[in-house]
């Protein structure tokens, strides 16, 4: 029943976006007009189409979309005349001059829609835009939203036109001290409409969210029936709503009604259910109907427990053997999105042994959490509450709150998705542990079916021991912690390092690693070449296997990827090269050592 408060919550600060409404389960499921394509664009590095030249609110800004009346009209844009770009995609890597920008463009789409019918309402959805967003149709404000990888909607019925619809969204990627992530952030500033846009139609009274999961407690060797928790919320507190569930594989079919919140709470029973693993990613057809709506979803059903120093994937014992990967094209760079980016990237991570990724450091689209489900890889997803967050701030707090409302809201379904990561490599203070603190138990009054972790640093080290002491490891379910021996630190002294990691609790660690160019070859303690990343992979995999309660690791990083911090010319040219492929996806010597590692496992 706690997935149900998600909606409430994501609607409770949702502020002063008057229609902006909660998040609808499984958009892709609806009857929808996709609005991706070539969209105008106008680049306005001194926001002159949102401010005027006395700094307030222009009410002829550019999302008016003026024309001139009369021969003597003066307006200085026309986005008719301005070039396009792909929709959905970043600005940096579709025109050269935007390679570096970080500020404001504005993006113009014009549709035909017909009002709709009868009394049906009409969503409008972005997957995701970095970072900042107005959103304008047909002139009209319709809302703001903050963050850059969380999908929004909006209630645009009573703005929709008959015939031709303008939508022009106002998008600013300007980094901000006080914003999630931060000023500093060790990849791309990708700015831009970034995932997919659609209209979606509902009716009036429509399955905001639901549940569908199998029962947390239960011994793997018991026999009999499975039990399965269905909670499902209407976007209205309409009571008396017939909600019919099937799942036809199972023979499965039953009907509950709506209590006066709207909402249905029950648990129902499954036989003979095949449980989704890595080994078999088992997903059942699921069809939810109301009188007048339908969603269709394909659903699967595990546990995921830890007990002492154990992860434990429907009751048995796993080592997740993992592999950290940022939202980046195979080929190439730019935004990854959709499923054919992601089954590029997810099979190679299979190739080199994995079942697991984590996708740093921010929530990645919906399809590769979609695509990893179905190619039987379990996923850490990540909020971006990375490194010097404003700990003190109630404004940042809350942006991050709501990224983790939206990212939990969206992916709650899942059966992949096994932890939720509330932050990456932060500073030790009062503040942060108060931020991070009320955060992960937040994010437990959402979903408390799955794990909680961060990625901790080691901050104190002697005589080569390294003890992991972090007041967050009480809030956590996993102990994960990023280590760079062998790269930023004690180069050559792995096999002497020692771990403890004085908590009863699993332990994953979380990134380790180091650059290498790949092609580049020479002896194994030259920076950058195939053999020093190989070498270090070595050591770190046999240190790695002397820490009690491993039961994890994700080394850094999948493939390599475009990071302005990393400006060595000549090797890395504005990549981060710790990738274990080069960003052409050719595999580097680390590959194979991580490969065999990983069939040791
Ligand atoms: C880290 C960060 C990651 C960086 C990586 C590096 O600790 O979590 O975002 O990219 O190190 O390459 O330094």
């Amino acid at each position: 029943m706690k997935k149900l408060l998600i909606a409430a919550i994501t609607l409770l600060s949702l502020g002063a976006n008057a229609n902006e409404v909660a998040l609808l389960q499984n958009v892709f499921a609806h009857e929808s007009l996709l609005l991706n394509g070539d969209w105008h664009y106008i680049v306005d590095v001194q926001e002159e189409g949102y401010y005027d030249y006395r700094m307030n609110l222009n009410r002829w800004g550019f999302f008016q979309n003026a024309k001139p009346q009369r021969p003597e009209d003066l307006i200085e844009y026309d986005f008719d005349k301005a070039a396009t770009m792909r929709v959905p995609g970043d600005w940096c890597t579709q025109d050269q001059r935007l390679f570096f920008y970080e500020g404001t463009v504005w993006y113009k789409t014009s549709f035909q829609a017909a009002v709709p019918v009868e009394d049906y309402r009409t969503l409008l959805y972005f997957g995701a835009v970095n970072y900042d967003a107005h959103v304008y149709l047909n002139g009209k404000h319709v809302g703001h939203h903050v963050g850059g990888f969380t999908p929004f909607n909006y209630d645009v019925t009573d703005l929709l036109r008959n015939g031709e619809n303008v939508l022009i969204v106002k998008v600013d990627n300007k980094r901000h001290k006080d914003h999630v992530p931060t000023q500093i952030f060790d990849w791309w500033n990708y700015g831009g409409i970034t995932r997919d846009v659609m209209l979606v139609r509902v009716p009036p009274v429509y399955i905001e969210d639901y549940s569908l999961q199998l029962e947390k407690s239960r011994d793997a060797k018991a026999k009999g029936p499975h039990t399965l928790a269905f909670s499902l919320k209407l976007n209205q507190k309409k009571a008396g709503e017939k909600v019919t569930l099937t799942i036809p594989e199972l023979k499965l079919k039953q009907q509950f009604t709506t209590d006066d919140q709207g909402c249905v709470s029950a648990t129902l029973k499954a036989k003979k259910l095949q449980l989704w693993s890595p080994a078999n990613p088992k997903l059942y057809q699921v069809q939810i109907a109301t009188d007048r709506d339908f969603t269709g979803d394909s659903i699967g059903f595990r546990t995921i427990e830890t007990r002492g120093k154990q992860i434990l994937l429907n009751g048995q014992p796993i080592f997740l053997k993992g592999v950290s990967v940022h939202e980046e094209k195979p080929n190439g760079g730019g935004r990854a999105n959709g499923t054919e980016d992601a089954h590029t990237l997810l099979t190679w991570a299979k190739d080199m042994g994995c079942n697991f990724v984590r996708l740093a450091h921010y929530p990645h689209n919906e399809w590769m959490v979609r695509e990893a489900e179905r190619m039987g890889i379990m996923v850490w997803s990540e909020i971006p509450c990375y490194w010097t967050i404003s700990w003190t701030n109630p404004e940042t707090y809350a942006n991050a709150q709501r990224q983790l409302t939206d990212m939990i809201s969206r992916d709650h379904n899942r059966a992949n998705v096994i932890i939720w990561s509330i932050a990456n490599e932060t500073p030790h203070s009062a503040e942060r542990d108060q931020f991070l603190g009320s955060l992960a138990k937040y994010a437990r009054t959402l979903d408390n079916t799955r794990l909680i972790s961060m990625a901790m640093e080691v901050t104190s080290a002697s005589n080569y021991k390294n003890r992991l002491q972090d007041n967050m490891h009480e809030y956590v379910d996993v102990v994960s912690f990023n280590q760079y021996i062998g790269w930023y630190r004690d180069v050559n002294d792995a096999p002497k390092m020692q771990w403890e990691v004085p908590y009863d609790k699993p332990v994953i660690v979380s990134e380790f690693g180091g650059g290498a160019k790949y092609g580049l070859h020479g002896a194994k303690n030259q920076r950058w070449t195939e053999e020093f990343q190989e070498n270090l992979y070595k050591e770190n995999t046999a240190m790695l296997d002397k820490i009690e309660g491993l039961s994890g690791t994700t080394p850094w990083v999948l493939k390599d990827f475009r990071s302005p911090r990393r400006v060595l010319d000549g090797i890395q040219d504005y990549y981060n090269r710790k990738g274990l492929y080069s960003d052409k996806g050719e595999k580097k010597k680390a590959f194979y050592v991580m490969k065999k590692w990983y069939e040791s496992k």
